[in-house]
């Protein structure tokens, strides 16, 4: 068990900034808990928060009340009045009940959770109004439950009685009702915004052009890729969660077929589910790839867990079973022997520099050995009583559009060679995309 305490030699003269203590239990498996307080160190600096100490239990599962048990959560608040702390931060998704325990043991200071933190970063990052609504209708998801705490929270800071002195009942069903009807309302604009990227999406899918995605963990260099790759101009800083948005550019491989690249947020460890749902119409453009490439910050000593985490993620929006080809980025920080490492690991990893260039162009032909190999767009008529092949077709092959009529059902699919040969004797029109040929 780890306790150790780090006072910031800068006393805060300036702006308030929220003096954190990060609290983390060790369930010692899965992410080791250092790591785990590491990255949630590194998202409470970009959240603009100082941590002053990090404590920790040993825990085969939280405790369902309060997350850590009594006499920790004793040590917390002691901690807390020690160093001044204001804030709180458990490194998991605290329940609305277990928020609300702890607010009562530890009663001066804001209690968070990793999630909360996350969004708040999300919010920090947001710039265009699709991204603005998205992590309020997350934030609102995240609030809803914990509507309750909030006001005893608040009240208590406002100098109110002790924990008496709620909205009462009936306020507290006004405001369930207000946040529900606010996420009713941003549900229906997000539909409205997305409309024009959605429009071009799906413009994108009718060409039959080949697309790529680029998925993979926070500040891994995907928007430094989507840079390199294409002529992009996106965002790149050395911070998490930099870019949030889609970006869309066309790459021409070497020989010279035109695909799409797409740069789109990035994930992490414990990515709340309220924003995988909220950003559910941006990943749109991941669940349909035809490629993703796993861009991996392969000088990162935890590179292996975070492919683990995204691979998560992609689970979770569904986008599980597309194919996928693990980069390794940042060649130029890392050591040999770290790259061999990699490279025993993941034999058919295509190790790079997006910073250098070093590696882009085996990138460049491995995207293209990709598109060549899943190479056929066919529109076939099914008749219904083959049902069977309308099965296989969207089990194995990519359905680009379906239609129902009279004859039977007509889906336009792009399918491997050798699905395409169960299909083909329905074939209406059969298009080889394989370039020269
Ligand atoms: N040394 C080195 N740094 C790199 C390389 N590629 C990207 N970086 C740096 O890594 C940091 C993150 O890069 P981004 O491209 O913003 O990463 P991202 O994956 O888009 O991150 P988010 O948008 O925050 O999820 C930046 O400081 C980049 O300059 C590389 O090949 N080598
Ligand atoms: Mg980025």
């Amino acid at each position: 068990m780890s306790n150790h305490e780090r006072f910031t030699p800068h006393e805060t003269t300036q702006a308030p900034v929220d003096r954190a203590i990060l609290v983390a239990a060790d369930r010692g498996r899965g992410w080791g808990v250092v790591e785990s307080l590491a990255e949630l160190e590194r998202l409470a600096d970009t959240a603009g928060a100082v941590v002053v100490a990090t404590l920790t239990q040993k825990l085969s599962a939280p405790d369902p009340r309060t997350f850590v048990h009594k006499g920790k959560l004793e040590e917390i608040a002691q901690t807390a009045r020690d160093l001044g702390a204001t804030l709180v931060i458990f490194d998991d998704e605290l329940t609305p009940s277990q928020q609300n325990n702890i607010e009562g043991a530890v009663p001066e200071t804001k209690i968070a959770d990793r999630t909360a933190l996350i969004l708040d970063i999300f919010a920090l990052h947001a710039t265009s109004r699709e991204g603005k609504l998205q992590v309020e209708l997350a934030q609102m998801v995240y609030l809803l439950p914990r509507l309750r705490g909030l006001w005893r929270h608040l009240d208590r800071f406002a100098g109110g009685g002790v924990m008496t002195r709620g909205p009462g009942e009936s306020q507290l069903e006004t405001d369930r009702r207000l946040a529900r009807k606010r996420i009713g309302e941003l549900k229906r604009e997000l539909v409205h915004v997305a409309g024009e990227r959605e429009l071009q999406r799906k413009a994108r899918v009718r060409s039959g052009i080949f697309r790529v995605s680029l998925v993979g963990y926070t500040n891994a260099g995907k928007s430094t890729t989507l840079n390199a790759l294409t002529d992009a101009d996106v965002f790149v800083a050395d911070k998490l969660f930099a870019t949030l948005d889609a970006t869309t550019r066309t790459m021409e491989l070497p020989e010279g077929r035109t695909v799409t690249v797409t740069d789109t947020v990035g994930f992490i460890h414990k990515l709340p589910h309220s924003l995988v749902e909220a950003f559910k119409s941006t990943l749109d453009e991941v669940r349909e790839a035809d490629l993703l490439i796993h861009v991996v910050d392969g000088s990162h000593p935890q590179a292996f867990d975070q492919i683990a985490a995204v691979q998560e993620v992609l689970g979770e929006i569904g986008a599980a079973d597309r194919p996928a080809l693990v980069v390794f980025n940042k060649a130029d920080a890392m050591e040999p022997e770290v790259r061999a490492q990699l490279l025993a690991r993941y034999p058919h990893a295509v190790v790079c520099s997006a910073l250098t260039g070093e590696g882009l162009d085996t990138l460049r032909e491995r995207v293209s050995a990709e598109a060549a190999r899943q190479a056929l767009t066919l529109t076939i008529l099914l008749p219904y009583d083959r049902g069977d092949l309308v099965a296989l077709a969207y089990e194995k092959a990519q359905i680009i559009s379906e239609e129902h009529t009279v004859e039977g059902t007509r889906l336009v699919v792009r399918a491997s060679v050798q699905v395409a040969g169960h299909l083909e004797p329905f074939a209406e029109h059969r298009r080889t995309v394989t370039s020269e040929a």
